[in-house]
Formats: structure tokens, sequence, C-alpha cells
């Protein structure tokens, strides 16, 4: 147990090296050899003063998340008791901050007497990103260091700060540019011999006294819109303003109280279960971490519309040069007009300097000639989905680019698989999915076709991570992961409409429920003509489901959404926000009718259920048929793709929450509505029946 705690003497200074491997959290096992060599050093009277610090490149990045919710062992004391027992020492303590110092980790910084940091180390606490708030102190030791503006900044906002930053703040006291080994030493050095009595950070009071309550209030509105859903940042508020109004005692067991009753809850249960999601989805069993990688430094977009000039600038943001290729001169000015206008509009907002726009710019050329696009290590396609089309382009790729050449496509819908089968190198060939506005959206499908090689989904997987996206691997299938469970369950709510919901009752639950938008807003955001092809399509595959009727109906009117100032909703000229039609409504009305359905009232709740559960029905087929590799790639699509609040975890993290047995009879309640779109899943059948949930299941 004590091997994640080093031990050395350093004349009569004791210095504590914590050594636990990739993070330094600060484990059951180093809490306990922290303690105990604490004490050891506080027993010694040959230790004058003590050292602590981290080796690699962290402090310490906070509690290890992994044990969380595992009981602490008898033998392990209580972190936060370790920290009383640090800030009462009359020896001082002196934390070297070597590197990251987050969560916990900055809550030891605070605990010693005082703190030295190398230049490039940072201190931040981001409890708030896991749904709740520091549980060691935080809340009560860094105002205190920083004053109540900065806390608030740092704890609710959650963002680490730099060295030069937490100095100017009062977080550190020094900045060391040379060995801050050797300066520890001799600070730690000075200090002892000074006679003087170590300063405890929790006897600080100048930056907490007259504090005016209403800084809280005006805090508490600015984060609102934010925080929406959230239950940490107002709770982290109220933890900061005890700090102003209790003594150091009464403020840390209020901050525990709440701490415990945050961590334990649902919504950060889901936050914790997204922080691991987000870095398993980099895990590809038959992929090792060590395959071989192509070094993508050039790209090659076939088509400059919306979706290629959104790729384009992808590349060129993360400082790699494109060129984009389309048929005519004149859709390439097109395009490249849509690209700068973007790219303006970011300087406009003060995100982008001028000279950095100029720059990636330039990275990105134009052609019409396939010739000049031999060269790229990649190219994606992203023109219209026909798959003639699309085969033709990519059969004159193969014929023009170098061999070694990645060849992708874009398609949101067709087969991949038959789209390679033109190329004489169908293990260079596979999907690069792309969500719209490609430049914005973090997420980023990459589908393995059968063909594709290990070195090819690792490439893929790297210029993800290149691009800064969120990568996933999926196989092929209609829609692949993110749109074919969409498409349902956007289905559903249409089915809820016809049958007695009205948009914007769907539109609200859903809101309210978490996500950005409500599906009818996103419809009408993105066009409801967009559809309005893949419905048909839809119609001549499933010729024997139930199919809506009334997003067609609101086509036929002309109706496609805030660019026709009206969709389900009428748009003022220039406005987003829409307001429920009274057209629409009648319609809807008259349409229930037509369809013989007697209209009936739907609660929020069944609402949420209809939409949420038929995804995790979705995804639980998804996951039988090896489309994703876990349940958790789906919901990380969910959140980063489609905006399922990360409180929630995800489509699949909610059912299984909510537990799979009552999951099923939801679903088959569906069903025996809605028919064969929401066929409960055989894996979700033998997982209730098991008592078993999506995260259990291995394929
Ligand atoms: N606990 C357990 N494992 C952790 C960890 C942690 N705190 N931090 C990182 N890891 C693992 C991670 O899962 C991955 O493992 C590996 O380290 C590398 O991470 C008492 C209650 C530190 C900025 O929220 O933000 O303190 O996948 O891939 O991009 O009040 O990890 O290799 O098996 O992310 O360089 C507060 C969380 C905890 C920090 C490094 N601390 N970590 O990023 O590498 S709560 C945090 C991060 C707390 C106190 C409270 C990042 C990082 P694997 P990585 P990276």
């Amino acid at each position: 147990m004590s091997d994640v705690i080093r031990f050395e003497k350093k004349g009569a200074i004791g210095v504590i090296i914590i050594d636990n491997p990739p993070a330094n959290a600060l484990s059951f096992a180093v809490c306990k050899g922290l303690n105990a060599r604490i004490g050891e050093c506080m027993s010694d009277d040959d230790v004058e003063a003590v050292v602590v610090t981290g080796e690699g490149r962290m402090f310490v990045a906070g509690a290890d998340i992994r044990e969380f919710g595992r009981t602490r062992p008898d033998d392990v004391p209580d972190f936060y008791d370790v920290l009383k027992k640090m800030e009462a020492s009359v020896k001082p303590i002196v934390a070297a901050i070597n590197g990251l110092a987050l969560g916990g980790g900055l809550e030891l910084a605070m605990g010693c007497h005082y703190r030295l940091i190398a230049p490039g180390a940072e201190v931040g606490q981001p409890e708030i990103k896991l749904g709740f708030i520091p549980g060691a102190g935080g809340t009560q030791r860094l105002p205190r260091l920083a004053g109540v503006e900065a806390a608030l900044d740092m704890i609710v906002g959650g963002d680490p700060i730099n060295a030069a930053k937490a100095q100017e703040l009062g977080v550190v006291d020094e900045v060391v540019e040379g060995d801050l080994m050797a300066r520890a030493l001799e600070f730690a050095a000075e200090k002892a011999a000074s006679g003087e009595a170590p300063l405890a950070t929790g006897a600080r009071t100048n930056k907490i006294s007259g504090i005016d309550a209403g800084v809280f209030d005006a805090y508490r509105e600015k984060i609102a819109a934010r925080s929406r859903g959230l239950d940490a940042p107002d709770e982290a508020i109220k933890c900061i303003q005890a700090a102003t109004e209790m003594t150091l005692e009464e403020g840390l067991a209020f901050e525990r109280d709440t701490f415990v009753k945050l961590r334990d809850s649902d919504k950060a249960k889901a936050m914790r279960y997204m922080f691991f999601a987000e870095r398993e989805v980099a895990k590809i069993p038959d992929v090792p971490k060590d395959t071989k990688a192509l070094d993508i430094k050039s790209a090659a977009i076939i088509g400059s519309g919306t979706m290629g000039g959104g790729i384009a600038m992808n590349f060129a943001n993360a400082g790699l040069s494109v060129t984009m290729l389309d048929v005519s001169e004149d859709a390439l000015s097109a395009g490249m007009d849509k690209v700068r206008a973007n790219y303006a509009s970011t300087v406009k907002r003060g995100r982008l300097s001028q000279a950095d726009m100029d720059t990636r710019l330039g990275l990105i050329s134009t052609t019409t000639d396939y010739a000049d696009i031999s060269d790229a290590d990649i190219v994606i396609e992203a023109v219209f989905e026909d798959m003639g089309l699309k085969k033709k382009i990519f059969a004159e790729l193969d014929a023009k680019c170098k061999p070694e050449a990645i060849l992708a496509s874009n398609t949101s819908t067709l087969d991949i698989n038959e789209i390679g089968s033109v190329t004489k190198r169908p293990d260079k060939v596979l999907g690069t999915h792309f969500f719209s506005p490609a430049n914005v959206m973090k997420l980023l499908e990459n589908v393995r076709t059968d063909g594709a090689s290990i070195e090819t989904v690792a490439s893929v997987m790297k210029l993800g991570k290149t691009l800064g996206k969120i990568s996933v691997l999926v196989g092929v299938c209609n829609g692949f992961v993110g749109n074919r469970i969409l498409g349902v369950a956007a289905r559903i709510t249409d089915f809820m409409v016809e049958e007695g919901a009205l948009p914007w009752q769907v539109d609200k639950a859903i809101y309210d429920f978490g996500f950005a938008m409500g599906p009818f807003t996103v419809n009408d955001l993105a066009g409801i003509d967009i559809r309005f092809l893949t419905r048909s399509e839809q119609r001549k595959i499933w010729p024997d489901r139930r199919h809506p009727v009334l997003p067609d109906k609101v086509y036929h009117l002309g109706r496609l959404g805030q660019k026709t100032n009206a969709g389900w909703y009428d748009y003022e000229p220039g406005q987003r926000r829409g307001t429920p039609s009274k057209l629409i409504e009648d319609i809807i009305i008259e349409t229930s009718a037509e369809l013989g359905i007697e209209r009936r009232a739907f609660t929020d709740q069944e609402i949420v259920d209809g939409y949420v559960l038929s995804m995790a029905n979705t995804g639980a087929d998804i996951l039988q048929e090896g489309i994703a590799l876990r349940s958790s790639d789906i919901d990380v699509i969910w959140h980063y793709g489609y905006g399922f609040p990360r409180y929630r975890g995800g489509p699949m993290f909610y059912a299984d929450l909510i537990g799979l047995d009552k999951v099923y009879d939801a679903v088959s309640r569906l069903y025996d509505s809605y028919g064969d779109w929401v066929k409960p899943s055989e894996l979700l059948i033998s997982l209730a029946k098991e008592g078993k949930s999506f995260a259990d299941y291995q394929p």
C-alpha cells in the first residue's frame, strides 16, 4: 500500500512524494500513506519541516474517482482529517506543486502552510464538472487565499488557472523558475529556522471578511443560464458564502454535508460515468494502442458545401493544410465565401484574431482537378447522398490518390462497404461522419467498414484527436449510431403528436429534461425539407410500418422551418424563437380525426420516456449487432452529437438507472402503440430477465 508514497529525508526536511500514476490520484492507499508519513514527520525530532510533492507531470489530479461509491476501509483515515492534522502542525509544511493540482490536489496544497509552484503547473477545483463540489475544504480555504470572487470563478467555473494567475490571486506564494525541489527545501528550511508559527490557510480571514451577501446573488444570476438543470453550482455558491459567515469548523462541516449529498446524487453519478465514458471510446479491443497510425499532415475534401467547408475548417484550425475539390470554380468560390464568413463572425465575436483567421484561410486551397489532391494523406468525400455519385468519386480517387492515402466518406446514411467496393483499397476506406456545423460539433463517428485495416482505424481515431474531436468508432448500418437512434425517437414524438400531444408540449418536456431544444424546434432549425427525402426513402424500406403523416403535411404547406419563418412554429422575420402556430394546431387535430385517433392527454414524463427509452431500445439493438462497442459509446455519441444532458448520462445510462425491467415494460407499451420501430430489443429482454444493466453487457 505504501508504494504510492515515497519518503526521503533531506537533512532536516522530510520529503513526501506522491507516486501513483497515471494521475497521482488521492486513492485510499495514497491517503493512508500520506497520513502515516505526516505522522512520522510530526513525531520525528530530526524533522523540522516537510515538503509534499508529486512524481511525474501531476502534483495530484484529485480524489480517485474510481473509488467513489466504495466504502473507505477502516484503516484509511478521512482525507479531510489528514488536512486538519497538517494544518495544525507546528512544523511548516510546504507544497511543491510540480504539475497539475486539481480537486483534492489543490485542497492538499491548501492544507499545507505554503505553496510553491512550477511555471508550467496549473491548479483548479474541477469538481463541478463531476456534478459535486470540493469535499475537503476547497470551498472554505480557497476564498481565504484567493478571495471570494476568484473562488467563485474557480469552483463554480471549474477551469484550472496557470501558475502566474495562481500567484497573482494569492493561491500560491511563489512561482519557481528553476529547480522546484531545491527551492522548496530551501524555503522549508527558512520557515523552520524563522521560529514563526506556520501560517494555516484556515486561520486567514482578511479576504473573507465584510463580504456583502449580494455578491452571491449576483453570481447566481450570472450563471443561471449555463447551469440549468445542475444542482452543484448553486450549492457551491452557498458553501463559499458559508466561508464568509461561519467559522472554519462550521464551514467545513457545511461543505461536507453538501458534498456528500451531491456526490451520491444521480446527476453526479451520471457525470462521473461520462468522465470515464469519454475516455473509454479511445479503447478498441482489436486495435492495440501501439498500432501504427498514419501521420496525417494534409487532407482533401470532396464537395465544398456547408459540410465540406466545415470539415475543411477543422483541418485548418488544427494547422493542417487542406484542399477542397468541387466540380466548378463557382461552387468553390461560394464554398470559400461561406468559410470566410464563418471565420469572420468568430473574429467579430472576439474569439479569433484576424491574424489567426488569415493563417487558417491560408491553409485552405481549392481545385477542380483530382490531380491536385493526389498527394493528400486522407480524402474525405462530402457530397450529397447519392450512391452512384459516391461510387464514381471513389473510383476516381482510387485511381488518382497515392496508394497509402485513406479514402473516407462523410455519408450519414449510405453503405460505406458498398462505396468502398469500387476501390482496390477497401482496407483504406471507411466513414468519418462529422456533425453539422462540422467546425463546431465535437463528435466524430468513425465508421468501420468490413475491410478497413486496424492501421486505418487507428489513423482516423488519431486524426480525430488532432482535430480536437471526440471520436467514437461505430459499424456500418442505416444512420450509424446517432441518426439511427434519432430516427426512431423523433418518429415517436411525431406519433405522440398525432395521438394527443402538441409539438410545444413535447419540446418543453424535452427541454425541461435538459436538452437544449426539443425535436420540433430542432426540425424547424434544420429545415422540414431535410427529412422529406429520408421519409419517402423510409416508407420504401419499411412499407409495413406506421409512418407519421404530419411532417409531410407541414412540408407541403411550404412551411420549411425558420428559413421560411414558419414550420411547426410561427416566426417573426429575423427571430429564432418561434411561437406555437394555431394553423399547425388545427392541422394536427384534423389529422388525428382523419386517422381515426381519439386524442388523449400526455404527461411530460410519458413524453420523455417515449423519447429517451425508445433511444435505449434502439441502442440495445445497436449493441447486440456490434455496431457500437459498448453502451457508454452510445451515450458519448448522444451527448456530444445531440446534446443529451451530461447530468443524465445518455440514453443507455438513463435506462440503466431506471432498471432494465422497468424499461422493458415501458418499451413494451411503446411497441403496443407504435409497432415495430420500438419492438423490444432481444438484448433488452435478456438483460432485463437476468437483472443486469447495459453497462454489464460484454459482447
Ligand atoms: N481519479 C482516477 N483516475 C483519474 C483521475 C482521478 N481523479 N484523473 C485522471 N485519471 C485517469 C484517467 O481515467 C485516465 O485513465 C488517466 O488518468 C489519464 O487521464 C476531495 C472529491 C488530470 C486533466 O476531476 O481532468 O478531488 O483511461 O486520459 O488528458 O474535493 O484526467 O488511462 O485508464 O484524462 O492528460 C477532481 C479529473 C476529483 C480531475 C489529465 N479531479 N481528471 O488529463 O489524461 S474529485 C478531477 C482530469 C476530488 C475532492 C474531490 C484529467 C487530467 P486511463 P486522461 P489527460
